[in-house]
């Protein structure tokens, strides 16, 4: 039976399907089909809200056709990283990855395989959860924990709510007198389809809308009315600063604080000084942060004042060092100003919730059922894992930032296990790792017996892979996402066969356990898994039909907001913490005694800060934002998207000026660790003192191992938070204007 959903012209098909690009967008996407090829793409056009896609999700075609793509399996005949590679067959591929995965399960045990995923495509169906099955099944093997992105923001929101899912839906801006874009950049990095619209839209019915930002970004241009600039690393300060104004201006929400709230007054001692003797004033922050104490009084007084207000915590001013208190100290200022629960305001928890937001993902049934890991499962949990959380939130006992440090040290550093085996998958190892040049050493290290990875493309990483699985893209498979901007649910039709012998993640992982001799590990076709996770939520009637319509808006009656049953019944519902109650003060983190983990918000100056004695070899701040025109690593070799925004490095005329570098010109980057070259971008966009290097660009060293890429990672350090921030934003560098004739 043909596909419901592909309307048929006689030369020309139209596919409904969506791009859930490692973007967290979801946006809709129609594919237009003739001769089995994809000859362009259109996006929504149907009713409001539309889920217009970007330009990185209007390219896919030039992705899909992208000469460099992995058609074939490949196995590795030169040295890691040098790029060598001969193509084979699946059936040896497989072979070899299966004799590997059991030669070392048995020699090391199973704890010796490291397997790190990530997003890829934040899919419902072909992603991670199919090898962590099928690894599992296998006998188990080691987790890395660690969201790169908001780890900061689910540590915070986990200790002080009880659950990370803490955001209301974005149509709730509209309610909004005051929008507090704290370190988030949605023009750029659309943070769920139609955010920008929703803050135009707000903005036009006139909320006032403040972002606080190194840069000057497209958002604070298009959308805001006031740029904050500050130092960063030091939100925590001017959030803490913010409390000293209500406080002593009596402008809290003292009723809220003692319904709803623990541990108010261990933290008003700390504010006020009672603790340490430090009153945390304005004056006090201003030094810290850059922000004129007056700019923080009023945004304190404003935020306290025009109610009801939403403060928008981005994640990136919490991938810092200590960035877990940036978040906390931001929902302590949401609570103190009563602005949880309710419309209009926002609980300042995570401003951005790919996969883990309230609504309505937690609605669909389960994906791909798992089994136990019982590396992983019968480990003793982590110190610093945050009881009570299970799962996701305790297991893992390497960091994310730390994976190259546990290869290379293995247990002799601490670690839990000596790791022999390294499975990627959906992940840019090392280019999206913090300290690339010791994830090179660790991907060429010995002790590291075996590394494959299912690829695209021939990435900077994939270079140093022993084999090369294949995988297709979204076009050539049938899937499911959903937006939570506002609650969707899209069917992500296949437009097209799959390219040369690429595979899906579902094909890869069924073959594999083949060669594994594992049994029961899928009895159900694609289309059977589908449709069980479509008969598990309660939204979608009819499978047929939203196949053929791709898009199925869920039924909602108005804006979400997160905790409104808390704070309209707290009778009968309690937060999901110990107390039951936002907890501002925590007995947990009290209990666990850990360094630098206060059992209130404190604010601790990062390393690599203004401060720290290295700032006179490296002075200038390096911050690695993310860009328009790529998904992390994912676009960078789409020729229509390179020519829409140079990789280059954001510095300010003063700093320019003191190195001799003008705009244009190519610069010399590096600190200790690393060094590149890559054109300068001269602009007043930035504050003095702070550098941008765009993350993602691939990693392309020359033969003297500087970077001509543009890799954000060859310079930033790998260590992680005490509450397992990753620290991608505070990095120290110098800059100086490169040799002549240097070419980027
Ligand atoms: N186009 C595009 N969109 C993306 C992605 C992408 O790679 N490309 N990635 C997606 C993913 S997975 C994620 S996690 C998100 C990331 O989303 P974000 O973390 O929000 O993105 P960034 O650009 O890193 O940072 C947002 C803003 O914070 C500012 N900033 C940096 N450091 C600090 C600081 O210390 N304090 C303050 N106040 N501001 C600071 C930056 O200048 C930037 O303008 O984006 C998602 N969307
Ligand atoms: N310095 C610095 N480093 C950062 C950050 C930062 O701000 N600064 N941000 C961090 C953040 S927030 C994140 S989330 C990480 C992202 O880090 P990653 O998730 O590792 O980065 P991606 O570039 O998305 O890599 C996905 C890879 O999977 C491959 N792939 C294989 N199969 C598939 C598939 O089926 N679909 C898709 N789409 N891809 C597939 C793609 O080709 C690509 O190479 O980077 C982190 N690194
Ligand atoms: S790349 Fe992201 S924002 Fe762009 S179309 Fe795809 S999902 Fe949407
Ligand atoms: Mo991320």
């Amino acid at each position: 039976m043909g596909n419901p959903a592909i309307i048929q012209s006689s030369e020309e098909k139209v596919v409904p399907t969506a791009c859930c690009s490692h973007c967290g967008g979801q946006c809709v996407l129609k594919a237009y089909v003739r001769d089995g090829a994809i000859t362009r793409i259109e996006t929504d056009d149907t009713d409001e809200p539309q889920m217009r896609a970007c330009v990185r999700g209007r390219s896919y075609r030039q992705r899909v056709y992208a000469p460099d793509r992995l058609l074939y399996p490949m196995k590795r005949v030169g040295e890691r990283g040098e790029g060598k590679f001969q193509r084979i067959s699946w059936d040896e591929a497989l072979d070899t990855v299966a004799r590997q995965m059991t030669r070392i399960k048995d020699t090391y045990g199973p704890a010796s395989i490291m397997f790190k995923p990530s997003g890829g495509d934040i899919s419902w169906f072909h992603n991670f959860r199919l090898y962590d099955r099928l690894l599992s099944m296998a006998g188990g093997y080691s987790e890395v924990w660690g969201f790169f992105s908001f780890e900061g923001g689910v540590f915070a929101s986990n200790v002080t709510y009880g659950t990370v899912a803490t955001s209301n839906t974005r149509d709730d801006l509209l309610n909004s007198r005051l929008i507090i874009l704290w370190g988030w950049n949605p023009t750029d990095t659309i943070s769920h389809a139609n955010t920008s619209w929703y803050l135009a839209q707000a903005r036009e019915k006139g909320a006032r809308i403040v972002a606080v930002d190194p840069r000057y970004t497209d958002t604070v241009s298009a959308l805001s009315d006031e740029w904050i600039p500050i130092i960063p690393g030091t939100d925590a300060a001017m959030l803490i600063a913010m409390a000293y104004v209500m406080i002593t201006e009596g402008l809290h929400d003292q009723k809220f604080l003692d319904t709803y709230t623990l541990g108010f007054d261990k933290f008003k001692d700390y504010v006020l000084g009672a603790e340490d003797g430090v009153a945390k004033t304005p004056t006090w922050a201003e030094a810290i942060t850059g922000v004129p104490a007056s700019t923080i009084t009023q945004l304190a007084r404003d935020y306290a004042g025009m109610k009801p207000a939403a403060l928008m915590t981005g994640i990136a001013p919490g991938r810092t060092a200590y960035g877990e208190q940036y978040h906390r100290a931001a929902i302590t200022l949401a609570a103190m100003t009563g602005n949880v629960g309710v419309h209009g305001g926002d609980a300042a928890g995570r401003a951005y919730s790919a996969g883990y937001g309230p609504f309505p993902f937690m609605k669909l049934g389960r994906g791909v059922a798992g089994a136990p890991n019982p590396v992983e499962e019968n480990a003793p949990v982590r110190k610093d894992g945050i009881p009570p959380f299970k799962g996701f939130f305790r297991r893992g006992r390497v960091n994310v930032s730390e994976v190259a440090d546990a290869i290379l040290k293995g247990r002799s550093g601490g670690y839990p296990a000596d790791y022999k085996m390294l499975m990627l998958v959906n992940t840019s190892f090392p280019n999206q790792f913090l300290n690339l040049n010791k994830s090179v050493e660790a991907l060429k290290s010995e002790s590291l017996e075996f590394v494959v990875m299912a690829e695209q493309f021939m990435t900077p990483g994939a270079k140093f892979a022993d084999i090369l699985l294949p995988t297709n893209t979204f076009l050539e498979r049938n899937d499911i996402t959903v937006g939570e901007a506002t609650g969707f649910y899209a069917y992500m039709n296949k437009a097209v066969e799959s390219l040369g012998e690429s595979k899906s993640h579902l094909e890869v992982c069924v073959s594999l356990a083949e060669k594994l001799g594992l049994s029961g590990f899928n009895e159900y076709t694609e289309d059977e898994w589908l449709r069980g996770v479509v008969k598990g939520g309660p939204d979608i009637a009819d499978y047929d039909e939203f196949r053929k319509k791709g898009v199925q808006k869920a039924r909602q009656d108005g804006p979400y907001v997160a905790f409104k049953e808390q704070i309209e019944d707290p009778a009968k519902n309690r937060f999901p913490t110990p107390s039951g109650k936002i907890e501002i003060f925590s007995q947990r983190l009290a209990d666990k005694n850990m360094a630098d983990v206060p059992s209130v918000p404190k604010y601790i100056e990062t390393w690599e800060g203004r401060n720290d004695p290295l700032a006179k070899k490296f002075p200038l701040q390096l911050i690695t934002s993310h860009i328009k025109r790529r998904a992390h690593s994912q676009f960078e070799n789409i020729p229509w998207l390179r020519e829409l925004q140079r990789q280059a490095m954001w510095l300010h005329p003063v700093d320019a000026a003191a190195r001799g570098i003008e705009d244009g010109d190519m610069a010399r980057v590096f600190n200790d660790r690393g060094q590149m070259l890559i054109r300068a971008k001269v602009t007043q966009r930035i504050m003095p003192g702070v550098v941008d290097v765009p993350q993602g660009a691939w990693y392309n060293p020359d033969p003297q191992g500087v970077d001509r890429g543009g890799c954000a990672n060859v310079l930033t350090r790998d260590r992680r938070s005490p509450g397992g921030a990753f620290s991608s934003n505070t990095t120290l560098v110098q800059a100086e204007k490169a040799p002549a004739g240097s070419q980027g």
